[in-house]
This record gives structure tokens, sequence and C-alpha cells, in this order.
């Protein structure tokens, strides 16, 4: 049986030494050393000699096992290198060749327009602030002077969470948390998103607001003329004609609404402006004393004014979009336009 194995070790390394491949070695390891291999069916065989002899063979016999795994793993190694040495000779990267390009992204009209709205305040001395999407019905509607009874606070109007929890319909509620936290002077623009149960070709039930509010002692309607006039030569260009429009909102006194000369059709008429040469832009107005009561200013020592305009509406008119659901449709081919 020793003779036996001793022919085993020979057959086994000529077949180590012949092998050209990593998979070859394998089935080699597993013809000679696996659980069911020629070593191991040798071994199993022990039996068959005299006691004197077992130990001889045994010992022997670990000898071979561990002289062909030393070998075999050896083996491993060197086609693995081998494998990897021809690799890198034959698969050549040329350095040279121009590269696939990257996509560049854009920014989202909708950003550009809101950029560019803060910009033009910043130099008026405007800093920007932010504030909770869901919000007290207190901040949401009562602080500024919407009484439980007015009809934005219909249901159809506004999200609500819980009796007295909403998704904010505005951006406003941020200005009266900074208002009940800082005296005036205060110069503060507020973007964000806001939410509205409305749905059509001009309306998405969320939608991002600027809003603006400036509070100091002194301050007239005549500023808030003078600013959104700035505002809005620098935005839609210097030649653009507007007009204040008396109106009514719960959170100013006197209220206005600002129209532009229609961006279209240049005041002649057309579908865009309903045939009046005019386009709606923002609404604005002096802030309701009860306001400023609501946030412990004294409303004979301050006045302010305030002004909100909706992001995509503006967006819509500056580049000619007819539907507003395509600001959140992230299609590449529309977003690739601006
Ligand atoms: C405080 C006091 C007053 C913000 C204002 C408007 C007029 C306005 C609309 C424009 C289009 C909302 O997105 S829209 O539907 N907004 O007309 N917003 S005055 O007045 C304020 C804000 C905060 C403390």
């Amino acid at each position: 049986m020793i003779g036996a194995l001793e022919e085993l070790q020979k057959q086994a390394e000529a077949e180590i030494n012949r092998a050209k491949t990593e998979e070859e070695i394998l089935a080699i390891k597993t013809k000679y050393l696996g659980r069911k291999g020629l070593l191991t069916h040798l071994l199993r065989n022990i039996k068959e000699l005299s006691p004197d002899e077992r130990p001889g063979f045994g010992k022997r016999s670990n000898e071979v096992k561990e002289a062909l795994s030393e070998q075999i793993e050896n083996s491993i190694k060197e086609k693995a290198s081998q494998k990897k040495s021809k690799a890198l000779i034959c698969e050549k990267i040329d350095v040279t060749l121009p590269g696939r390009g990257v996509k560049h992204g854009r920014v989202h009209p909708v950003v550009q327009v809101l950029e560019e709205i803060c910009r033009i305040f910043m130099k008026l001395g405007f800093s920007t602030v932010e504030g909770p999407e869901i919000e007290l019905d207190y901040y949401n509607f009562e602080a500024l002077n919407i009484p439980k009874n007015h009809p934005a606070r219909d249901m159809q109007d506004t999200f609500y969470i819980e009796e007295n929890i909403v998704l904010r319909t505005h951006t406003s509620p941020v200005q009266v948390r900074i208002m009940e936290k800082h005296r005036p002077p205060v110069r503060i623009l507020s973007p964000g998103r806001v939410y509205r149960p409305d749905s059509d070709i001009t309306h998405t039930p969320m939608f991002h607001q600027i809003e603006g509010l400036l509070v100091d002692r002194g301050v007239t309607f005549g500023d808030l003329k003078g600013a959104l006039t700035t505002f809005i030569k620098q935005f839609f260009g210097d030649a653009t004609a507007l007009r204040f429009r008396p109106s009514f909102f719960p959170f100013t006194e006197p209220s206005a609404e600002v129209d532009i000369q229609c961006v279209m059709c240049h005041g002649a008429g057309c579908r865009v402006c309903g045939h009046s040469g005019w386009l709606e832009i923002l609404g604005a107005g002096m802030v309701d004393p009860e306001v400023f009561k609501n946030v412990g200013y004294d409303a004979e020592e301050f006045t302010g004014f305030a002004f909100g305009l909706g992001l995509e509406r503006i967006a819509m008119l500056k580049y000619g979009i007819t539907d507003i659901r395509l600001f959140f449709e992230n299609d590449w081919r529309f977003l690739e336009q601006f």
C-alpha cells in the first residue's frame, strides 16, 4: 500500500506540473484530495494493514497530503498571477480616447425665477427666512386676521391635518413667527411650498410662493409702490408697463393687485391675458394693524408693507408655459429648455 501511495503522489505531481489553467488545478485538487478523492479512498483501506504497519502508513499519507496541498496552492497562485499579467498585456486602455461626456443638469425654471426674485430684493436689503409647512391654524389664519367664517377657511381651500393643524396655504405664517421674535425693522422674504386643494392647467395642490414683508417707522404705500416697481422693471424689463388695482386681503389694508402689460401681446389682447392686455402678477398691501396687534407691535409706531406672488405663475408668464403640471413631471425634454 505504501507503493500505491508513492505512485499516487508521483501521478498527482505530474498532473499538477502539466496543468495549464487554474480550473485544471482545482479539478486535480478535487480528484486527489477531495472527500471522494483518491488519497481519501486509499486512507480508508488502512484497516487492511497489520497494526505495526498502520502508524508508518498514516504518517506517510499525511506527508503526501501536505506536500500535494502546498503544490496545488502554489500552482493556483501562480496561475492567477499569470492570468492577471496576460490581462494587463491584452486589455490595453487607450487613455487618449475622448470621454463619453457628462450630461449637465439644469436649474429648474421655478428655482431660476426664485433666485432672480431673491437677488433683486436682496439688493433692497431683504433677507430670506423659512418656516414649517405643517402649521397651526393660529399662524396660518387667526394671526393674519382671517376670521373663522372667512371663505379661505373652507375645507376646499385648505388641507386639514387635524382641527387646528393645516398644510400652510401661504408662507405668511413664517413672517408672523419672525415678527413674534423680532422687533422692527424687519425686511424679510419667505419663499417655499404651499398647499391648496386645486388642480387644473393653472393650479396644482402644491405650488411655490414668495412673500415679502417690510416693517419700520414711517413706511408708506409709496415705499410699497417704489419697491414693487423696481422689482418688476428689473425682472420683466425696464420698458414693462404696470398698474396697481385696488383689492382686498384680510391681512393688508389698503390692498392692491399689480398687473403688468401682457408679455405675449404687449397690451393688444390675446388668449393668455383674457383679451384684457394685462396680466396679474402679485398681490400686496399695507400690513393690517390687526396683524401688528397679534404679534405685539405698536401700530401707532410702526407701519409696513407686504406682498405675495406665485412662482409657477411668474415662470409660466416669463417662459410662455401654458400648463403648470409640466413643472412637476421632471421630463428632461421640458427641463433642458431653460
Ligand atoms: C404678513 C402680513 C401680510 C402677504 C400678501 C398677497 C397680498 C397676495 C397671493 C399672490 C398669488 C397669493 O400665491 S398667491 O395665490 N398673495 O396677493 N400676499 S399681501 O401679506 C402678508 C404677509 C405676511 C405678516
